[in-house]
């Protein structure tokens, strides 16, 4: 693996999934394997998770970490090639990832959809140039438009908890009173499919993800339809491509514990940060079916075997 940004950067699912498994029951067991190597983590947005995670991740491997809030304190970025830089950019992209890169022999970068310019978001600005400038392997931390440590996190989770090899699983839009990236469903949609998963996708009618993530799910627009023989529900905001960037508040759509009792005794997921009683309920939150603590756990390790398989260059 050189890069890991979306699913098509893993050669074998089940492997990687397994291996962040077994990291799970032995964390230090490759403690030797990252010494003297460091790795950069870059954050154009807030993260609790994330941050953390892939540090212990590093760590764990026994890798030095480099960490910097570009947004706050790094200079002002300029992407246009050839750009006369008399205005308000300081610095261009691709000075500033080939001196990353002198500093460190991989690097994560986080940098969230803008929800302003469609196009831009899903030409995955700012990761593009991180790939293409980059002489040292890039992982995403949440794209514009993937949250691929996220979906492995996820999928491990299932993993654990699921009671047959084809589970169905429902992701679930939600409300909130921001717009959000559609990264998170992206992502989910893409890597629940990809292991082979039964997954039906419930929102309003106007909230359709992209076909490049959901083709081969069931596109249910009853919720509660949905929900029926669910063994794992995933709950998320999204923005819509339509009037991209709109906040959407139905709070017909938050999960309830009535909504949970539809599902076969469904185990409950969401990748945090959760607005509570806006995205679900505190019941449904605290439930023990409730997998959320589980799936940020998971992050170490999910993270942890990224990073092994690239210092392994497998
Ligand atoms: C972000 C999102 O929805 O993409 C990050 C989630 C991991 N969520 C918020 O900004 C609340
Ligand atoms: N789930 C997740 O990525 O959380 P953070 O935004 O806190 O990193």
């Amino acid at each position: 693996m050189k890069n890991f940004t979306s699913l098509k950067d893993v050669d074998k699912l089940e492997k990687l999934i397994q291996s962040g498994l077994s990291l799970k029951e032995n964390p230090l067991e490759h403690i030797s394997l990252g010494k003297g190597k460091t790795l950069g983590l870059i954050f154009f947005n807030a993260s609790l998770r994330t941050r953390l995670s892939t540090q212990k991740a590093a760590q764990n491997l026994g890798m030095q970490t480099l960490v910097m809030n570009f947004d706050n304190d790094g200079w002002k970025l300029e992407f246009e090639d050839g750009a006369t830089m008399n205005g308000n950019t300081q610095e261009h992209i691709k000075d500033a990832v080939q001196v990353l890169g002198q500093y460190c022999d991989i690097i994560g970068i986080r940098s969230f959809a803008g929800l302003k310019n469609l196009k831009e978001d899903y030409q995955e600005k700012m990761l593009s140039h991180f790939i293409n400038e980059s002489k040292v392997p890039i992982v995403s931390l949440e794209s514009a438009i993937r949250h691929p440590l996220q979906s492995l996190a996820d999928l491990m989770t299932i993993n654990e908890f699921k009671e047959n090899e084809k589970p169905k699983v429902v992701l679930s839009w939600a409300p909130h009173p921001k717009a959000l990236p559609q990264a998170v469903a992206n992502s989910f949609a893409e890597w629940a499919l990809g292991a082979g998963f039964d997954l039906t996708i419930t929102h309003p009618k106007g909230l359709e993800l992209s076909k490049e993530f959901t083709t081969g799910a069931t596109i249910e627009y009853d919720q509660e339809k949905a929900l029926e023989d669910a063994d794992f529900v995933y709950v998320k905001n999204w923005s819509a491509f339509d009037n991209y960037g709109a906040i959407i508040q139905d709070d017909n759509w938050t999960m309830t514990e009535e909504k949970m009792e539809l599902t076969n005794n469904a185990s409950f997921m969401h990748c945090l940060p959760i607005r509570r009683n806006v995205v679900a309920t505190d019941e449904v939150i605290e439930n023990e079916k409730s997998l959320v603590l589980e799936q940020a756990n998971n992050r170490t390790y999910a993270a942890q075997a990224v990073l092994k398989t690239i210092l392994e260059n497998e």
